[in-house]
């Protein structure tokens, strides 16, 4: 989802291939051995972080971006990299307790923390950074997405009002819906290229 926001936020154009994660294409194994989606395809090399995937389609094209100041930058930095190690971890163990053998109210409390130290260091209006939406969105929201619907009526009933709003912003916004759209599985047979946006 946030690579697909990325592309749509700097209006570049790819052939999308829906894959099954338990059906894994061996033409998706061969570019990327990891196995982990998104995977982008570029004629010289391959992506396959979403945060880079993210900084490669703002190298192209971030008119759509909040320019973000020094000291919004190095905010940004770090929360996007606590969200993506700290929050996904604990969010992981939240919503698959009894895949990881885990505590699931550990785990929530864990999110709670975070999510309540966020809070703490953000005005939206609407967006995170004002009235454009920024990396920093992009690339959080989507985790607090999944911590809510792992419980939607203790999510909505925490003090943390602030990023409820926000994500209710995110959740109905249009860029939201382009890059929620169901698409079919791609297979070698297939006779049509997706394009995507
Ligand atoms: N840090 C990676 C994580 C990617 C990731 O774990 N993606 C999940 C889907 S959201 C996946 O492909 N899991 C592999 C599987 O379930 O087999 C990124 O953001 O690109």
């Amino acid at each position: 989802m946030r690579a697909r926001m990325a592309l749509i936020l700097s209006s570049t154009r790819c052939e999308l291939r829906e894959v099954l994660l338990k059906n894994k294409p061996d033409e998706m194994l061969r570019i990327s051995a990891k196995g982990t989606v998104p995977i982008l395809h570029l004629p010289d090399k391959v992506i396959d972080e979403s945060l880079d995937i993210i900084a490669w389609a703002m190298e192209i094209n971030s008119k759509k971006v909040h320019p973000c100041s020094e000291a919004e930058q190095i905010q940004s930095n770090y929360l996007i990299q606590l969200f993506d190690s700290k929050f996904k971890h604990h969010l992981d163990r939240y919503k698959y307790s009894s895949r990881f053998g885990a505590d699931t109210a550990k785990h929530q409390h864990e999110c709670k923390l975070l999510l309540e130290k966020l809070e703490e260091s953000i005005d939206p209006n609407p967006w995170i950074f004002g009235k454009m939406i920024s990396l920093l969105d992009i690339s959080i929201l989507p985790f607090i997405r999944q911590c809510k619907i792992a419980n939607p009526a203790w999510f909505l009933s925490q003090d943390f009002k602030k990023i409820i709003h926000l994500l209710e912003q995110f959740e109905t916004s249009e860029l939201f819906e382009l890059a929620m759209q169901k698409f079919e599985t791609w297979s070698p047979n297939s006779k049509n290229k997706l394009i995507f946006p």
